[in-house]
């Protein structure tokens, strides 16, 4: 442990440091090399958190949006500028490709520069009056302290997503990144403090869902959580908010379709498919996990899948001819593997299903992009996997196709390749998702504009654009009456 930098909490301002804290580390998953320490965070410090983000409030609230907007972009200036180093980073403690670590860190700056233009929006609204001299309007007002907890899958662009919103709101923050990319969330909350973003306004607590989540969660002074993660945790979160009856935002699980037509540009599809299904090693939420293809391209479909896998390399994420790296963690590893197994069992395996062993593989959890042949209701074809496994479901119609894309419990993402104008737009209509691509992978989505899902996909919020403005204010009705005089609404009728 001694070599790795050691990491302190961010509470008020400061970098804090405890000798005697309990620590934990964080991993390269290409090659087992612990990369960074840091504090294994308590219920007190989240209390000292809380308290020193609610002391920040009032004077972030006061700050004009304007000016917490060139904060922002001050932040993601210097993010653009170290995004070479911070990208490697991203790899290296998480295992996606360079090109999507790099990727990630972009898509904070993105989101940065989108943030601060709010700052100069922040739009309310102005309602006629259905009586004389009164004048009717909203304006946005933030909440207050917001807990922003992430997860580990886009370690740097999700905590943007959310602390960019809840900032340029006017909230100040409490952030728990995941624990196994704490470097990547460490990098970010640099990036505010050197931008300038005030003492107190963003704080960090790393440490582990059960104590330090639960604490924020608990603590009636944090008006809302906004979690990424898996559906079973954000259950979780759901319920133990409750009690204090917080506003909860949550982006849960997908099992994203493509709808492969028989009229798609088989080879465009056949791109859209290697990188839906196999970038981030298919850790994604909006990855694709099913291929619904119709039965009259099927074989040949699937035969040019196959051969194109054939020359897909998996290996070092730093080097920048590597299709796929390794899957993030162990227990990532034993998950997807059970569910391989499964798929043995169920399904028909058409390609990889296979630990990879021997060379810089021995030292890493990587994986064979894997392909199942399965019916659709097999659980493989159902529940989320969260790593590079793709199902494909042969269909005879399009209206099957969509029945079976339909019949999950998830309804984030969603794609359909077809060069049918009127059946691309049925799509839109059909699919229950809260995103659908046409000719194009389930993956991409672009920060200007809603991100979120049906079903249990969430609970009806959105992220990115500017529907995260409205995730992260409360909207003050103001009525203006300058009649000098009592008026009755609902009374006065005449
Ligand atoms: C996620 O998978 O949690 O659309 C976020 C995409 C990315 C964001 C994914 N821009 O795939």
């Amino acid at each position: 442990m001694a070599s790795v930098e050691r990491v302190g909490l961010f509470i008020g301002g400061r970098w804090e440091n405890p000798p005697a804290a309990r620590r934990f580390e964080t991993v390269n998953p290409a090659t087992r090399e612990p990369l960074a320490s840091f504090v294994a965070g308590t219920a007190a410090d989240v209390d000292r958190a809380v308290t020193a983000a609610v002391q920040a409030f009032p004077a972030w609230k006061a700050t004009p949006a304007p000016k917490r907007g060139s904060i922002l972009l001050n932040a993601a200036r210097i993010l653009a500028e170290r995004k070479e180093r911070i990208g490697r980073v991203v790899t290296r403690e998480m295992g996606k490709v360079i090109s999507e670590g790099l990727g990630d860190v972009q898509e904070g700056v993105d989101f940065l520069q989108y943030m601060a233009g709010e700052g100069r929006r922040l739009f309310g609204e102005t309602v006629p009056s259905e009586l004389r001299h009164k004048f009717c309007l909203t304006v946005r007002q933030p909440k207050g302290v917001v807990a922003c907890i992430t997860p580990w899958n886009f370690p740097t662009a999700i905590p943007n997503w959310k602390m960019a919103a809840a900032l340029i709101s006017g909230n100040t923050v409490v952030f728990k990144p995941a624990s196994s990319t704490a470097l990547c969330g460490t990098e970010v909350v640099r990036v505010y403090e050197d931008a300038g973003v005030p003492p107190g306004v963003l704080n960090m607590v790393t440490g582990s869902g059960g104590v330090v989540g639960e604490a924020i969660l608990d603590d009636p002074r944090v008006r809302m959580v906004s979690f990424t993660g898996g559906v079973e945790t954000g259950r979780q979160v759901y319920v133990r908010s409750a009690q204090t009856l917080k506003k909860v935002h949550l982006e849960l699980g997908g099992k994203n379709p493509i709808l492969l037509m028989e009229d798609a540009d088989l080879g465009l599809a056949l791109d859209g498919v290697l990188f839906g299904a196999f970038g981030t090693s298919g850790q994604r939420c909006t990855a694709t996990s099913r291929l619904i293809v119709h039965e009259k391209v099927y074989d040949e479909f699937l035969g040019r899948l196959v051969e194109r896998l054939g020359r897909f390399t998996v290996g070092d994420p730093l080097d920048l001819s590597t299709g796929m790296g390794p899957v993030a963690s162990a227990d990532q590893e034993k998950k997807i593997l059970e569910y391989i197994d499964l798929g043995r069992s169920e399904a028909t395996l058409r390609y990889g299903g296979t630990k990879l062993t021997g060379g810089v593989y021995d030292r890493g959890y990587f994986l064979a992009p894997t392909i199942f042949e399965t019916r659709h209701g097999t659980r493989i074809s159902k529940e989320e996997i969260f790593g590079p496994v793709l199902s494909v479901i042969k269909v005879g119609s399009y209206d099957e196709a969509v029945r079976v894309a339909n019949d999950v419990e998830y309804g984030l993402s969603s794609s359909i390749y077809t060069r049918d104008v009127n059946r691309a737009f049925r799509a839109v209509d059909d699919l229950e998702a809260g995103i659908t691509y046409v000719n194009a992978p389930t993956i991409g989505a672009e920060v200007q504009l809603p991100f979120g899902g049906v079903k249990n996909t969430g609970n009806g919020g959105r992220e990115a654009g500017t529907a995260a403005i409205e995730e992260f204010t409360e909207v003050k009705t103001v009525y203006v009456d300058f009649s000098a005089k009592l008026q009755k609404a609902q009374i006065d009728t005449e």
